[in-house]
């Protein structure tokens, strides 16, 4: 009898101190997969200048913000941005310093083919993605290249850009132009990086073209995309998969939408509605083949009581819907903020009003100098629980995620976003098992922001857009990243002092357990 309980209380003991190990093995911190691509992304017409460099043609961007500069907060544009076409060697040397595994940039369409049309190419600007290319491969640092980063050309732009559909012919004769020449050493591709923001440069809230066609040019200019990126993704298939082994994608952006009384079935369908109409409209026919049901709908009844004689939203035809369902090989997923939402009207030219939802926000969520990103990682981990049911688990890479500051070199709110983000990442990757395999920072460089011009920074390297040299002075987040790839994680201590710690955590147990066992057990 007296044994039996001694028996029970020594297990009792040893069950604690196992507890209490086990605990301290897992509050030291979630670890990422190995082969992690972790990187930094760019994009073109943001960091290189050169803007009429070499033979390069113009773009929509040059043509709006030299044209009309009023139209960009600080009148800037990016005819120099970071100079990375002349600087370019020590953009990657810093991606090098940063051990990352891969570098997402986009390619500039008119330094390709200076009219968008391939008839004529311009050789020099090959042969300066030839050398970012090479020297990327040098450094061991995987290319990720976007194909469209929202600079099209102006000659395609005068013959009506996105809402003429010869625009996805002219783009797959391009992409054939990009695999052709780069594909042999390029194995990760992404189309078209957020065309929902390419809408709005056809609709309701600027963004070059600055062309203000409503919801039938924002529709149209979505459709004409999505029929390019399919158009592209069978090309790759049919002519170079087999040799290159590559893989194609788009990157999808926009909030996610979470309902504001989570208790209530209206604010639980608003935000699913929200989300179809953010990034359902964009996944939606690359993993299914259509329109998401929810959008067709509500866009369709919305064009009938204005009395049109069709909808706005496009239709695609069976062999078109054929052409798109399956053309993404990951998800590459663009995230910064999250709203709540009720059924309503928002007056924010940001959101879509056939979705007609209105948006909320928690007074203690942190919102950064760019008012739009507000930080709120428990939305992202839930997006990608999201996106993991909505399109069957897909591999997801984080192609874009970031802050935007005023440019300190202390970024210590830099560091706690993206360390928070990077956690939510974490516990979906552990805790839900989402399929997520890289993360790529927006952005390594500060750089010309659209619309906001060099107002808002974003990058983990500050540039010194007045000094004609562009020197570059790493931040404070550029030390934390570093050490974020180095350890797989975000355990502020280095690996080696981790597991000393670990050690003596087991050891103090250990002792725990055995003094329990000396003065409580024993004498009775
Ligand atoms: C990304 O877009 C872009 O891909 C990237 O090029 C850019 O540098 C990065 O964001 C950081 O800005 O009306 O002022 O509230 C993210 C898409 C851009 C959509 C900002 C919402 C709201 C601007 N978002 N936009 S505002």
């Amino acid at each position: 009898m007296m044994n039996d309980i001694l028996q029970f209380k020594m297990f009792k003991t040893v069950a604690v101190g196992l507890l209490i190990i086990s605990s301290n093995v897992l509050s030291s911190g979630y670890k990422f997969p190995d082969g992690f691509m972790f990187g930094a992304s760019t994009a073109a017409y943001q960091i290189e200048g050169g803007w009429n460099e070499d033979g390069k043609g113009e773009n929509i961007w040059d043509r709006m913000t030299r044209s009309r500069p009023e139209l960009i907060s600080d009148r800037s544009n990016g005819d120099v941005a970071c100079d990375s076409y002349h600087k370019y060697k020590e953009d990657v040397a810093l991606a090098k310093d940063l051990n990352l595994k891969c570098y997402r940039f986009s390619i500039s369409w008119s330094r390709i083919a200076p009219s968008g049309e391939v008839h004529k190419l311009n050789p020099l600007g090959i042969a300066y993605y030839n050398r970012l290319i090479d020297e990327l491969i040098a450094n061991d640092i995987v290319p990720l290249v976007t194909m469209y980063h929202w600079d099209i050309p102006q000659y395609l732009q005068d013959l009506g850009g996105w809402v003429n559909p010869i625009m996805s012919d002219y783009f797959k004769e391009y992409a054939r132009v990009l695999f052709s020449h780069f594909g042999d050493r390029v194995k990760w591709w992404i189309t078209i990086n957020e065309p929902k923001e390419t809408c709005k440069g056809y609709s309701f809230n600027g963004y070059a073209p600055y062309l203000h066609l409503n919801q039938t040019g924002y529709y149209m200019a979505g459709h004409t995309q999505l029929i390019a990126h399919s158009k592209v993704y069978h090309l790759y298939n049919d002519e170079f998969r087999a040799k290159q082994q590559g893989k194609v994608s788009l990157s999808v952006n926009g909030f996610f939408y979470v309902p504001k009384d989570e208790q209530s079935q209206d604010d639980v369908d608003t935000a699913e509605r929200a989300n179809q109409f953010e990034r359902g409209w964009f996944s939606h026919p690359v993993y299914k083949g259509d329109y998401p049901p929810v959008m067709r709908q509500w866009v369709d009844k919305k064009s009938k009581q204005e009395g049109r004689p069709w909808s706005t939203l496009p239709t695609f035809t069976k062999k078109e819907i054929e052409l798109l369902n399956g053309t993404a090989d990951f998800y590459a997923l663009n995230y910064y903020s999250t709203r709540m939402v009720k059924h309503g009207s928002d007056a924010d030219v940001n959101y879509n009003p056939d979705a007609e939802f209105e948006t909320y926000v928690d007074k203690s969520w942190p919102v950064s100098l760019a008012p739009w990103i507000i930080a709120v990682p428990e939305g992202f981990k839930r997006l990608l629980v999201w996106i993991k049911n909505e399109y069957g688990n897909p591999p997801v890479i984080i192609t874009e995620n970031g802050f935007g500051d005023n440019g300190t070199l202390n970024d210590f709110e830099r560091i706690s976003y993206i360390k928070s983000h990077l956690s939510a990442a974490l516990r979906a990757i552990h805790e839900d098992e989402c399929n997520v395999f890289g993360y790529t920072v927006w952005s390594l460089l500060d750089d010309f922001e659209w619309m906001n011009g060099y107002v808002y920074r974003f990058g983990l390297v500050s540039v010194d857009f007045n000094n004609p040299q562009r020197p570059r002075t790493l931040k404070a987040s550029y030390g934390f990243f570093k050490k974020v790839v180095a350890t797989y994680g975000l355990d502020d201590s280095s690996s080696t002092t981790h597991s000393l710690k670990l050690w003596l955590n087991i050891f103090f147990c250990l002792i725990t357990m055995y003094s329990i066992y000396i003065f409580y057990i024993l004498p009775r």
